[in-house]
C-alpha cells in the first residue's frame, strides 16, 4: 500500500479499534481515549500537546461539541494537530506559542 493511504487506513483502523471497545460505537469515552493516547503515542512532546497524561483535560481539548466523548472528526482534528506540531519541530516553525490552537499567520 502506498505510504499515505497507509496513513490513512491506520487512522481510521486505529480510532475504530479503541471507540468499538467499550460504549457507544465509533465514540471514545474517557477510558478508551486514555488507552489510545498511552499506547499510541510514545513521544513526550506529542502527548504534552494534547496533555496526554491528564485525561480529563485531554477529553476537555478535543470534544469540540461537548458530549464526553471524543467522534471521528474530533479525533481527527487531534491527529491533525499532532502533525502540526511534528512538522514545526522539522521545519523550524511555530516556537512555543500557540500551544494546540488553530492559528495559521505566520
Ligand atoms: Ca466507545
Ligand atoms: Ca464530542
Amino acid at each position: 500500500m502506498a505510504r499515505l493511504e497507509q496513513v490513512i487506513t491506520n487512522i481510521v483502523d486505529i480510532f475504530l479499534q479503541y471507540a468499538d471497545d467499550d460504549g457507544k460505537k465509533h465514540q471514545l469515552n474517557k477510558e478508551e481515549l486514555k488507552k489510545v493516547l498511552e499506547k499510541e503515542i510514545q513521544s513526550p512532546e506529542l502527548k504534552n500537546q494534547i496533555s496526554a497524561d491528564d485525561i480529563g483535560e485531554a477529553m476537555e481539548m478535543l470534544d469540540k461539541n461537548h458530549d464526553g466523548e471524543v467522534n471521528f472528526r474530533e479525533f481527527c482534528r487531534c491527529v491533525s494537530v499532532l502533525a502540526k506540531c511534528y512538522y514545526n519541530k522539522k521545519t523550524g516553525k511555530g516556537g512555543k506559542r500557540g500551544k494546540g490552537k488553530e492559528e495559521d499567520e505566520d
